[in-house]
């Protein structure tokens, strides 16, 4: 069990404590603001345009952040911090010494601390990029779950295991992805996993509706959370015992969000005018209230729970009582203590430099000292805050290089081969897989496979029966104990190699960011391959692409493709994933035809998994089952395989045709080739794996001579410089022809290019093909308009 149960330890009296992180806090609060102020105000603009930044969203979220980084938060624990906090995270690091004065400075410039926590490009320790809201919220459970592979294969010991913490906007929870997660979640039992949500309820437009925080609660327990809701503050709490506090109480649980925020723009006065109105019918309550001055009473009505370190640490406490995973709703005010509190156009107010400089003298900070870390605290104040720091199991949570050895990934001999047999691809990456399965090497033992609920249908059947499912508690296969025959076997165990995710292909890429994380938060590589069809790439785009933005390492095998899915549905026809996956840096696209291809290729993929400067893969595969070439893979074929591209046949010297085909087209690119011969026997046949490889190589070497890599030719000007300019080339893909079109700029040929264009009409594969243009006669007759 991880180690969840030690008390939050502080040599302090709590008085002290609670002192030393309220001066840390107003740290916080200034050096973000400042942080923000310095790129918009004082920096020199070159180009005009807005820098940017969110000084009312950094405070809301100052005393959270204290009290976590500077008490209760240990180097184990991994945290996503929401977007727009970011110059908060990095205000801590400066603090704890970690960022420099120079990196504030430069806050949205190039070098510079990034606009959001960014894992790759920040130059402090970022556990999770977030940026994309609701993201960096669901990545912590999925990252939990990987944690909790290593624990139960013994390979973790629990007192290196850590908490898995997303620091969260609240209107961040109407992104659907964060439910589709708790499902998951739910499922797979978390633990260990806070969700802390900074209530400010105010989003990017505007004051949110109170309507559904009552409803959130019922939500995460049922999906067996604990949700504890910091409402109020200590301070409130004590009012509300006074004489008349009950009444109190009452009226602000009464009171609309957007009144609450418009309230405390206004401050004192006006909550005194309105308070007054509202209550007075009740004379003590009145009473209590004219106790207060103006200031206090501004003050008391927005010291909410989310701005009470009291409040906050008792609730960290509770949190960390027990693995359960927790929802922590800490009400806050979005903007405290600046200008612009509760304005609901605050989200992207900046302070005026008058307004800066009134905070600054607010805060007793000397013209000069802007960046002096503990600059405006009293020296009694200043040793507080040393003293938390000095404690602070944070401190030690430095940006860890990982030592984990490389892992070493089979060579092409040793990979499993597929065989010659009439197969599709996706056949013949389902029984790499199976085969691999057998064997009990460390690189197999760190494949970890997931599919949303299409394992079976993807051909991963066979890993899964081999390697079973991954559960913290085993369970056996109900169907194979009671005799009931079945190909499959559905057996969890806690050394089990896949997770079976329900049909929600965002949680796919999730999960495969946190197994592509592995490295870096265990400090143990995975290398984890996900299966999902080829149309529902879209539905997880933006997690896709969060993943490849932290440099997640994964393989994805997309199954089935295209229209040669045929008459399994109009719907499901894919025709812009090429697209998707030449657009997509970090990810590698490969369109194979053949077995020995998928070979080839599968064995690379797991390599760039592992390589320093590698990334992740995107097979695009298919059902259709092609009659293999009879050829024996030489070094040089897969070579060219992996450089994109091979002529089957190679064009005569100053050849006037060449048909270059991607994937499952290959039995039409030959049959039209076949007779294309038959008259031009100098006709060339090239064979595409991958689009986006040459497309790079290809871009990379246009630019080199401006990049210093002068003479760099590409794989692609090297397999086409046989055919002069003005000579033909078909190109054909089942997909988006644009894929294919721009080889006609690499040597000045003559494009036409076939591909699919509409989606939508079922049909077997004659018809499919005859409806786009995608058989042996459309490709001669593109080739004859090409020769005439
Ligand atoms: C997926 C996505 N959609 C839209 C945005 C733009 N955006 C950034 S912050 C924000 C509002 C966030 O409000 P909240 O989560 O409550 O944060 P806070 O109030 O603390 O700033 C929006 C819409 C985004 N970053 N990501
Ligand atoms: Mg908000």
């Amino acid at each position: 069990m991880p180690d969840t149960s030690t008390p939050i330890e502080s040599e302090l009296s709590r008085t002290d404590l609670i002192e030393g992180l309220d001066a840390l806090e107003q740290r916080l609060l200034w050096l973000s603001s400042w942080t923000i102020h310095n790129a918009n105000h004082v920096r020199p603009n070159r180009d005009g345009l807005k820098v940017g930044g969110h000084q009312a969203s950094c405070a809301s979220m100052t005393t959270l952040m204290a009290a976590l980084y500077f008490h209760v938060l240990r180097p184990k624990d991994r945290v996503a911090v929401k977007p727009h906090a970011s110059p908060v995270l990095h205000a801590v690091e400066y603090l704890f010494g970690r960022q420099s004065q120079e990196q504030l400075e430069r806050f949205r410039g190039y070098g510079g601390m990034q606009s959001y926590p960014s894992r790759t490009k920040d130059k402090i320790r970022v556990d999770f990029s977030t940026g994309s809201v609701g993201l960096g919220v669901a990545v912590t459970a999925f990252a939990s779950l990987v944690q909790d592979m290593w624990l139960a294969r013994g390979e973790m010991a629990p007192e290196d295991s850590g908490r898995f913490i997303s620091l969260l906007g609240d209107a961040e929870l109407d992104e659907g992805n964060i439910y589709e997660a708790l499902i998951e979640a739910y499922k797979h039992d978390i633990r260990n996993t806070w969700w802390i949500v900074d209530y400010n309820r105010q989003s990017l437009d505007a004051t949110t509706s109170e309507k559904m925080f009552d409803r959130f609660d019922d939500i995460f327990e049922t999906a067996g959370w604990d949700v504890l809701t910091l409402k109020y503050g200590a301070r409130q709490r004590a009012a509300f015992k006074k004489p008349g506090g009950a009444r109190l109480r009452k009226w602000i649980d009464d009171c609309p969000n957007d009144l609450y925020a418009a309230l405390t723009y206004q401050g004192g006065e006006a909550w005194r005018r309105r308070l007054t109105k509202d209550l007075k019918r009740s004379p003590k309550t009145l009473e209590l209230i004219e106790s207060y001055d103006d200031d206090t009473l501004g003050n008391l009505m927005t010291e909410l729970g989310g701005h009470c370190l009291v409040t906050l640490l008792e609730a960290f406490e509770q949190a960390a009582a027990s693995e359960t995973p927790k929802l922590i709703i800490a009400y806050t005010t979005k903007g405290r203590r600046l200008p612009f509190q509760g304005h609901k156009d605050n989200h992207s107010g900046l302070m005026t430099p008058t307004q800066i400089g009134e905070l600054r003298d607010r805060l007793g900070i000397d013209e000069g000292e802007e960046w002096a870390p503990l600059a405006g605290l009293s020296a009694k104040r200043q040793e507080r805050a040393r003293q938390v720091m000095a404690e602070a199991p944070w401190r030690a949570a430095t940006k860890e290089t990982r030592s984990a050895p490389s892992v070493s990934v089979p060579g092409l001999s040793e990979m499993p081969d597929p065989g010659r047999g009439k197969s599709s691809t996706q056949v013949a990456f389902g029984k790499i897989m199976n085969d691999l399965a057998r064997e009990e090497t460390d690189f197999v033992s760190r494949i970890v496979t997931t599919s949303p609920d299409v394992t079976v249908s993807t051909n991963l059947g066979g890993f899964v029966n081999r390697k079973g499912l991954f559960s913290r508690s085993a369970s056996e296969d109900v169907f194979k104990k009671r005799k009931i025959a079945s190909p499959q076997i559905w057996a969890h165990s806690p050394k089990g190699q896949h997770i079976e995710l329900g049909i929600a292909e965002n949680n796919l890429f999730l999960m495969l960011t946190a197994l592509g994380l592995s490295k870096d938060l265990f400090d143990q590589r995975i290398f984890p391959v996900g299966t999902v069809y080829d149309p529902f790439i879209a539905r997880g785009l933006d997690a896709l692409n969060y993943a490849c933005y932290q440099d997640a390492r994964f393989i994805l095998a997309a199954t089935p493709s295209g229209v040669t899915l045929a008459p399994e549905g109009g719907a499901h026809q894919s025709l812009s994933s090429p697209l998707i996956g030449m657009g997509q840096p970090g990810l590698t696209y490969w369109e194979p035809a053949y077995s020995d291809e998928v070979r080839v290729i599968l064995r690379e993929a797991f390599d760039a998994v592992e390589r320093e400067e590698g990334g992740s893969s995107y097979l695009r595969l298919s059902t259709r089952q092609l009659e293999q070439v009879d050829r024996d893979m030489s070094a040089s074929l897969a070579d060219d395989i992996l450089n994109g591209a091979y002529w089957a046949q190679s064009p005569s010297e100053g050849a006037s045709i060449a048909i270059a085909y991607c994937g499952a087209m290959a039995p039409e690119a030959r049959e039209a080739f076949e007779q294309l011969r038959e008259d031009l026997p100098g006709a060339g046949l090239l064979a595409i794996t991958s689009p986006d490889v040459l497309h790079r190589d290809w871009m990379a070497a246009s630019r080199s001579p401006w990049t210093g890599e002068a003479g760099r030719t590409s794989h692609i000007e090297r397999l086409l410089s046989t055919m002069p300019p003005g000579s033909g080339l078909v190109t054909l893909i089942d997909g988006a022809p644009s894929t294919l079109s721009w080889l006609g700029s690499v040597k000045g040929q003559r494009v036409r290019a076939l591909g699919t264009e509409r989606f939508g009409q079922t049909g077997d594969l004659p018809d499919t093909y005859a409806e786009h243009r995608l058989d042996a006669s459309a490709i001669l007759d593109a080739a004859a308009s090409l020769l005439a």
